[in-house]
């Protein structure tokens, strides 16, 4: 399959990996919109949010709990913001499900 995170999941392609395990895989976005910018992912192919299933609930569960133990350990302690881009309206650009952790400064909102 002709995904780019699939790729990175394999380690076809080169990430700066934080995190990962059977499950997931947790790697520094290469486009960084914050001092502390990761993503997180889920190791099978899921082509967005819009796409889940719900045999795939405890991937989604532990993504999340990934996140909030990765950062703490990134020393996130003042907050972070969690996204996840669905579909074209949504901003995604990756066809391969993925959350971007954002930290290390004040968030605005509403994003544009
Ligand atoms: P989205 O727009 O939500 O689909 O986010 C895709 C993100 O993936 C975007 O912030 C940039 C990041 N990205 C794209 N290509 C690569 C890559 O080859 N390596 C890494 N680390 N990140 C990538």
């Amino acid at each position: 399959m002709d995904c780019l995170f699939c790729k990175i999941a394999a380690g076809e392609i080169p990430s700066n990996k934080i995190y990962e395990d059977e499950q997931v895989l947790a790697f520094y976005d290469i486009d960084p919109q914050a001092p502390v910018h990761f993503l997180v992912i889920p190791k099978a192919h899921i082509p967005s949010c819009d796409a889940l299933e719900e045999s795939e609930d405890p991937v989604v569960s532990h993504v999340f709990t990934v996140i909030a133990r990765l950062a703490k350990q990134l020393g996130l302690t003042g907050g972070y913001r969690i996204v996840n881009n669905c579909g074209a309206d949504g901003g995604q650009t990756v066809q391969h499900l993925h959350f971007h952790v954002l930290g290390g400064r004040e968030m605005g909102w509403p994003p544009f």
